[in-house]
């Protein structure tokens, strides 16, 4: 396996020859591997990654926009902060000067710059951290609100159309072709009692009471890089899915990762709640950068988003389960499930506290949310 990623790593205009291979476990979609090359006893790494094109069907398609969105980025920086725009994701091209290299089982390919001295995080439990990861995808936001050119492609058709998934797991649920419904009569019975809310902002984008804009569309906390001494945002990772969608998506998932410290998948359901400290620095963090640009209407539904896209997230799981864990990698039995149950505990905490979390928003706008 080894000899055949540094095989692959060698179409890639990387610095020297690969001399070492570490897979990385994170991400649930892509699989991912450090690699060291090295020339002249000078050593530098990269990230090289195998793209899922079950899930994403063109990958050349997903690595144009991302070098769009890349470049415009890196220029930006450039400008205000030359070292910072040296800490950017950037795209190692092929030898061929493409932005993927497909081989010759029909698997794609992609290296990035790996970035020095940052860190992800899974789970917070520091405001300071907390802010300073959303005041990033308030920027990441706000760096593309200027992209010119034509849309970007649409990586996974309706990611989150949120009815579709509805119909989706709806559909499943009919057949149960694996008999698992059995296992999940609860979760089950809080999907379809609280089904309505599917639809609510995607009727506001359709009717444009929310504008599309370019957004990441998964905010998922580790897909933030903050310095390892500073802990100041470094860059926005994970582009996969940049393409139009709502900024209130962004914070919704954002919320779903960032307010509860406990694991996406953690089976200790009383760990499981929305810290409202954590929600707190979150909005603040955000807005610091995206309250330069969004509407009311915008802001009004940033807590109801974070409770979509949760519940979203919650079907996501469930319908993986029912389905036979064909989309998430999992690694022990019933992986989905513990996943979506975590999702619902969360959807829960966060319908509990939807006020209190509302008021802090209009705080955090001076008095004002809508
Ligand atoms: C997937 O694999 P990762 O961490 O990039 C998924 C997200 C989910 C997330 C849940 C393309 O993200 O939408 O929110 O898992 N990405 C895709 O952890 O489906
Ligand atoms: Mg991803």
């Amino acid at each position: 396996m080894k000899d055949e990623i540094r095989s692959i790593a060698s179409h890639f205009r990387v610095c020297g020859e690969p001399i070492n291979v570490t897979p990385v476990t994170r991400g649930h979609i892509n699989d991912t591997y450090i690699v060291t090359v090295e020339k002249n006893g000078q050593a530098a790494k990269y990230v090289l990654q195998r793209i899922n094109h079950a899930v994403f069907k063109d990958p050349p398609a997903m690595m144009a926009n991302i070098l769009r969105v890349t470049e415009h980025i890196h220029d930006k920086v450039q400008q205000a902060d030359p070292a910072l725009a040296r800490r950017q994701l950037t795209v190692v091209r092929t030898s061929d000067g493409e932005g993927c290299y497909e081989d010759s089982e029909g698997n794609f390919w992609r290296v990035y710059n790996f970035i020095e001295d940052a860190v992800t995080h899974d789970t917070l439990e520091s405001t300071d951290l907390a802010y300073e990861a959303a005041r990033m995808f308030g920027w990441f936001q706000r760096m593309l609100i200027d992209l010119s050119g034509p849309a970007l492609n649409e990586t996974i058709v309706g990611f989150h159309n949120t009815p579709r998934r509805l119909e989706v797991f709806q559909e499943l649920l009919k057949t149960d072709a694996l008999n698992r419904a059995g296992n999940a009569k609860g979760e089950i019975d809080f999907l379809i009692e609280n089904s309505h809310i599917c639809s609510v902002l995607t009727d506001l984008a359709d009717t444009g009471e929310i504008p599309e804009r370019i957004a990441h569309n998964d905010t998922k906390i580790n897909n933030v890089m903050l310095d390892r001494t500073t802990n100041k945002g470094v860059c926005v990772i994970d582009l996969d899915t940049v393409m139009p969608g709502l900024s209130v998506y962004d914070f919704g998932d954002m919320v779903r990762t960032a307010t509860c410290s406990a694991a996406e998948d953690e089976p200790d359901l009383s760990k499981v709640a929305v810290d409202l400290k954590l929600f707190e620095a979150l909005v603040r963090g955000y807005l610091a950068e995206a309250g330069r640009f969004l509407t009311s209407a915008e802001k009004s539904h940033l807590v109801f988003a974070g409770k979509l896209i949760t519940f979203e997230q919650f079907m996501r799981f469930l319908t993986d389960y029912l389905a036979g864990d064909v989309y998430y990698k999992t690694s022990r039995e019933g992986h989905n499930l513990d996943r979506s149950r975590t999702q619902m505990k969360l959807v829960k905490s966060i319908v509990e506290q939807e006020e209190v979390m509302s008021e802090l928003v209009a705080r955090a706008f001076g008095g004002d949310s809508t």
